[in-house]
């Protein structure tokens, strides 16, 4: 093998909240590089993942949701993906099909709608700043066939594509032609990680995500987006475990007793669940211990952007 023969770049993979990107980065990688959950705005900040294809290496970067922003972390997020976005060799913009097509039919919720209004200024952003990406449609299992058809047409008829993939993030289906094309995309160079390398985030920050992951998946409902979590040590056991503490903050009071639950079931549900996902990507016993805390302002806090490589002043 000469040196030539090898690739390696970025892939940015943006588009509307839920629409499955995070799903998509774990599955181009095969293994858990990212959470995922059924609620919008999980993905806070970008998230790298190191897929390998034959000779090419494709770092993939995961972007938050692109949303119209209220709050300052939801400027902060969608500026992140935009940047992502700036900076790779490929884009992969991920769009919902199902919703897209409920939105088209005047039937859908309001989800649906917004899903596809986040859609149409995807689009207008691509436009505005001369950007061309492939159309990922997504969530394939849940539609026909041929109501794919039409909304490729209608997408692809805008002009911001250079091409359409159909896949369905959680079946796999599709997702390996479209490995296979981003690989012939990445220019021509060194590896940037070690060939086993899946994925980028330090194990501390890593771990916090996981346990987010939990709390999101447990209480989303009552808790919208009021919750960050920390890891606040992280150190090796004599058994040759990893002993992890961290705090869960929440913005009021009242908000503490929704994640401890009844007799504390909530939170021990998320520290056994975060606690069995963390032993298995780290492949080492993991002793967990979190505690949850009341932290008013952590949204307006400079330092939580700065730890997330987030900008602040946006
Ligand atoms: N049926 C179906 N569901 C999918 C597919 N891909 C993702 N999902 C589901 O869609 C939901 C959102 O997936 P995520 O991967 O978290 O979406 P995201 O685009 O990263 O969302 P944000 O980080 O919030 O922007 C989850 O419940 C996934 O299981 C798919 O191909 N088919
Ligand atoms: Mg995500």
């Amino acid at each position: 093998m000469t040196e030539g023969a090898h690739r390696a770049g970025f892939a940015a993979i943006i588009g509307a909240p839920n629409a499955g990107k995070s799903t998509l980065v774990n599955r181009l990688v095969g293994a858990k590089v990212t959470i995922v959950t059924q609620k919008v705005q999980t993905t806070r900040f970008p998230v790298k993942g190191v897929a390998m294809a034959g000779e090419a290496q494709i770092v993939l970067v995961d972007t938050p949701g692109i949303f119209k922003p209220r709050r300052r972390l939801d400027r902060a997020m969608v500026r992140s993906a935009w940047t992502g976005a700036q900076d790779a060799d490929a884009i992969v913009h991920v769009v919902d099909a199902h919703a897209e097509i409920a939105a088209a039919e005047g039937g859908g919720k309001a989800a649906d709608r917004r899903s596809a209004e986040d859609v149409e200024s995807i689009i207008a952003g691509l436009k505005a700043s001369g950007q061309t990406a492939i159309l990922a449609l997504n969530k394939i299992d849940l539609i026909r066939r041929d109501q794919l058809l039409g909304l490729s047409q209608r997408l692809f008829g805008e002009g911001v594509y250079s091409e359409v993939f159909m896949i369905s993030a959680i079946n796999g289906s599709g997702v390996d032609d479209l490995k296979a094309r981003l690989a012939e995309l990445m220019p021509e160079g060194h590896w940037l990680y070690p060939e086993d390398q899946t994925a980028d985030l330090p194990a501390r920050l890593l771990a916090a995500e996981i346990t987010r992951e939990k709390l999101y998946l447990r209480v989303h409902d009552e808790l919208p987006y009021s919750a960050a979590v920390e890891t606040t040590a992280f150190t090796e056991t004599k058994d040759g475990g990893a002993r992890i503490e961290q705090t869960v903050y929440v913005e009021r009071d009242s908000q503490r007793p929704i994640v401890l639950g009844k007799g504390g079931q909530t939170l021990k549900w998320i520290g056994e669940n975060a606690r069995k996902d963390l032993a298995e990507i780290l492949d080492r016993p993991v002793h967990l211990f979190i505690t949850v805390k009341v932290r008013e302002n952590w949204s307006e806090e400079r330092e939580f952007y700065s730890g997330l490589g987030l900008e602040f002043d946006v």
